[in-house]
């Protein structure tokens, strides 16, 4: 999974995040302990590859993005920013590989521990789901270091948190507990540290059960309510039924209710 000069551990082979399947949910976790997770070019290319290799295998419903004890990720690499410039081929492939991130069309759910900052807080508001223990601290710091988010925390930070807290963190480097982010909605669930991948396979493993057709509609639903009008939304949901109401997996899971058994999808 690591690209070629982009090691975990520097002058390592260590992979820049490791991959467990267990069909039908994958676990992706970011691993450059030592730098608390920090996102190098290499390691969100990584990521957007292993997502691009789990959602071609149709025995995985979900993923699990997780990160270290100390940090689910501190954010974009620093001392790699230090080094480029904004015409950087390497920042074009970073926004690139955010965008494929962004678009898998597999379920993630961010199962967040110690720091999520920066880029580590907007790869959890990307996810569509996140849980945190309560050592968990979400902050968005780019200003402090005369940034700005990057890689959609301006856009998703004021939709999911409202605007006078999206913009405190922003502009004035507030960082949220994890009972904060349970109270503003950035997290669905706070439990202990040696509960989290549990939980969070229990969530994903709920996913999984149901019809793949519908998820990915629902999704496409649910995106569309942070993307577009609420008219377009409404329009896109009603397209969405339309199509979930013809699909076999629909016709199984009424045959299925009304035989009081449970229901086998096919994801057609
Ligand atoms: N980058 C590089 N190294 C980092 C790092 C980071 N973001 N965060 C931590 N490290 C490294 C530290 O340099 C240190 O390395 P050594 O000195 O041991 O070699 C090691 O990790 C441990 O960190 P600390 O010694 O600082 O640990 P502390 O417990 O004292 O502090 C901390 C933990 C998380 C509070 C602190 O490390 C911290 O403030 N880190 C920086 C957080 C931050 O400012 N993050 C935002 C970065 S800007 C874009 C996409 C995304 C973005 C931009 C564009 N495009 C698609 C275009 C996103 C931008 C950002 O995220």
């Amino acid at each position: 999974m690591s690209e070629p000069g982009t090691a975990g551990v520097e002058g390592t082979e260590e992979p820049l995040v490791l991959v467990e399947r267990d069909a039908p949910i994958a676990l992706v976790r970011l691993n450059r302990p030592a730098q608390l997770n920090a996102i190098s070019n290499g390691l969100i290319v990584a990521l957007a590859n292993a997502l691009a290799d789990i959602a071609a295998e149709p025995a995985i419903r979900c993923v699990i993005i997780t990160g270290g004890e100390k940090a689910f990720s501190a954010g974009a690499d620093i001392a790699e920013f230090a080094a480029a410039t904004a015409g950087d081929e390497a920042l074009t492939g970073r926004a690139a590989a955010w965008d494929r991130i962004r678009r898998c069309p597999v379920p993630l759910i961010a199962a967040v521990d110690g720091y999520a900052l920066g880029g580590g807080c907007e790869l959890v508001l990307t996810c569509d789901i996140a849980i945190a223990t309560p050592s968990a601290a979400f902050g968005l710091p780019e200003t402090t270091i005369g940034l700005i988010p990057g890689a959609g925390g301006t856009q998703r930070a004021i939709r999911i948190l409202g605007k006078p807290l999206a913009l405190e963190m922003i502009l004035a480097g507030r960082r949220l507990t994890a009972e904060e982010a349970l109270q503003h909605g950035l997290v669905s669930r706070v439990v202990e540290r040696d509960a989290l991948l549990a939980e969070a396979r229990r969530i994903a493993g709920e996913i999984a059960k149901r019809s793949p057709v519908a998820i990915r509609l629902a999704r496409e639903a649910v995106a569309a309510a942070l993307e577009t009008s609420l008219e377009d939304g409404l329009a896109r949901e009603r397209e969405g039924f339309a199509v979930a109401i013809s699909s076999e997996d629909a016709k199984e899971g009424f045959a299925a209710f009304l035989e009081k058994r449970p229901p086998h999808f096919r994801g057609r």
